[in-house]
């Protein structure tokens, strides 16, 4: 059983008991299976393989398990349920798992809602709020009952959506393979993956051919395709393997600008576009754009729609009506010098297997420098408060410096020469933040390093303000470079710990404390509107992989993305620097 099905399983059954035990007492076994749970999600090593090799003693060893949990895991690993956790399904016969997806469904109100009506799954409850009969019940009003209509709606969207970074290498090869078929003129994947968005609905397809049919049936045949749900003459609509949906149109070449601006919307971008246009007497939409007496003045590419508007060409992550076009208009001659796909010369997270990686620091400096042309990275371990990814004390620190310090100077001897001259790997950590905001090393020996990370691993449910001065005491903290990993989120997973981030924003003026814009797909901590925050006050970035296998650089991408819909420009991204000027910048 893996580590994250168990999580699932103590989730569960600290829900369950809420519900089903009467008992004040209970809150105490709620907790121990709530920090359970909170422990195993950020394990390293397989809680199967702990007990396989350790027994149960190995178990008890694992910081918040004691002798209770540690019982029930080994009924777990041994025979796959627990008996405890099967005798409350029994009692209370609701989908758990259903409903704590979703927000605002604590224990209590599903309590009330099972009591009352009976309800044990989200298709109950959306029928019942949708016959009225959730604001009868006391407690509940008609505000209420409509909130629960709208979280169901939008839990239904979320759902149905892919994060982008699972679905990018699949897309890069289908917009390859269709580019060099040789029918093909251009081919370009619009909608929200050009836009870079976190997650994708479907994915638009636009080309264009003098030999629409042909590619059409060369596309519905491609391997990739599961099921053609429709085709037309300029036009296709298949499901993919994975599931996901995809829209294929295809256009004479003189309208591939202005459908290719369509069609990678978003929307509100296009329509307050198109009224631009006609504020100019002009005409807009996917086949070009036509003055006022009917002729196409625009068409061919996306450039010259923009000119013809009297706008810089506005790049797709920006296009999501969010102040943009006002924005051009007026900054006609200064154009917003956006961080570009290739700018980063360094990476200041990344994991060695001395922790919880799973390559040497050499390996990961290899990769670095040979497969993504890095010139430095930060070897940025887990400290010792975080014992389970075999975090790192003091001593053994030091040590890491010590060898760090070697391998540079083998480095430098010319063992890797060709690429970038001098690849530096620099000294760090990410230290772990504590209950109070305190650091779990002490400065002393963080002021040794070239860079100091801070991030919180634990505790993820504390309140809003504990959080908010969590990361503003680590800011505070002379020693810390870096706040990593700023909310904790995990898209369509977790929500984060609750933190408020313009208060953190202002300490981080103040203290001139670099903000991680945490490039790993499934995180992404800040999100465009918190990038655009930090960027108005002038707080600086940095763009991390967080990687923790060498493969996981490739990740980098998606933290430009999610910069460049933040407006991040060059100078907010501070390992757009070569190395030296990047540690003079810092604290
Ligand atoms: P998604 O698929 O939910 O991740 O988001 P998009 O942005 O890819 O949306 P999608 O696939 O429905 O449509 C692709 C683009 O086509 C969209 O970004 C803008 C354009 N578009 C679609 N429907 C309309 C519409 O009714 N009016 C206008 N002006 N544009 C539209
Ligand atoms: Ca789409
Ligand atoms: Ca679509
Ligand atoms: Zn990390």
């Amino acid at each position: 059983m893996k580590n994250n099905q168990i999580v699932k399983i103590f989730r569960e059954i600290s829900y369950l008991i809420q519900i089903a035990e009467e008992d004040p007492n209970t809150i105490y076994k709620v907790r121990a299976y709530e920090r359970a749970a909170d422990v195993i999600e950020n394990l390293s090593t397989s809680i199967e393989e702990i007990y396989l090799k350790d027994g149960i003693q190995g178990l008890k060893k694992i910081p918040s398990i004691g002798n209770a949990i540690s019982i029930k895991l080994e009924e777990l690993v041994r025979s796959n349920k627990i008996s405890y956790h099967e005798e409350l399904k029994q009692k209370v016969p609701i989908k758990i798992s259903e409903f704590s997806n979703m927000t605002g469904f604590g224990p209590k109100t599903m309590k009330i809602l099972f009591e009352r009506l009976g309800i044990t799954s989200i298709a109950e409850l959306e029928n019942a709020a949708s016959e009225g009969r959730i604001s009868k019940i006391k407690g509940f009003s008609k505000t209420k009952e409509e909130k629960i209509i709208k979280t169901i709606q939008l839990s239904k969207k979320i759902k149905n959506r892919y994060l982008l970074g699972d679905v990018y290498p699949l897309i890069k090869k289908i917009e390859n393979t269709l580019n060099e078929k040789e029918n093909v003129i251009r081919c370009l994947v619009v909608g929200s993956f050009r836009r870079m968005k976190e997650t994708i609905g479907d994915i638009d397809i636009l080309i264009s051919t003098d030999e629409p049919e042909e590619v059409i049936q060369f596309f519905v045949s491609m391997p990739e395709v599961r099921e053609i749900k429709g085709k037309g003459k300029a036009k296709a609509f298949v499901e993919l393997k994975n599931g996901i949906a995809v829209d294929l149109l295809v256009v004479p070449e003189e309208s591939f600008g202005s459908a290719a601006q369509y069609f990678t919307g978003n929307k509100e971008h296009n329509i307050s576009l198109r009224n631009l246009a006609i504020s100019m007497d002009f005409h807009l939409n996917e086949w070009g754009l036509y003055n006022k007496k009917g002729r196409r003045i625009a068409g061919f590419t996306e450039q010259e729609i923009y000119e013809s508007l009297q706008l810089p060409y506005i790049p797709p992550e920006l296009r999501e009506n969010d102040g943009e076009i006002k924005y051009f208009t007026q900054m006609r001659n200064e154009p917003l010098d956006l961080i570009e796909y290739g700018d980063l010369k360094g990476d200041l997270h990344t994991h060695s297997n001395i922790t919880d990686g799973t390559m040497s620091i050499s390996d990961m400096a290899l990769h670095a420098r040979k497969k993504f042309g890095l010139e430095y990275i930060a070897i940025t371990d887990h400290t010792k408060s975080l014992g389970l990814a075999n975090g790192l004390n003091e001593n053994q620190l030091l040590n890491q410096i010590n060898k760090i310090e070697q391998l540079n100077d083998t480095l430098s001897q010319g063992s890797f020469s060709d690429t970038v001259p001098d690849f530096r790997i620099l000294t760090s950590a990410e230290v772990n933040i504590l209950k109070d905001g305190s650091l779990d090393i002490s400065s002393n020996i963080l002021d040794k390093l070239d860079i100091v990370g801070a991030s919180i691993h634990s505790n993820f449910s504390y309140s809003k303000d504990v959080q908010t001065n969590r990361l503003i005491k680590a800011a505070r903290n002379p020693s810390v470079d870096i706040l990593f990993h700023p909310t904790g989120r995990l898209i369509n997973k977790r929500e984060g710990y609750a933190v408020d981030i313009e208060k953190v924003i202002e300490v981080a003026i103040d203290t001139r404390t670099v903000l991680e814009i945490n490039s790993n797909y499934n995180r992404l901590d800040l999100r465009d509107e918190h990038i655009r925050m930090a960027v108005k006050n002038d707080v600086k970035l940095v763009i991390n992989s967080d990687a923790h296998h060498p493969v996981h650089f490739a990740y980098l991408i998606f933290g430009i993305g999610q910069a460049r819909r933040g407006w991040a420009k060059k100078i907010d991204i501070v390992n757009r620097l070569k190395v030296d000027s990047l540690l003079k910048s810092l604290k």
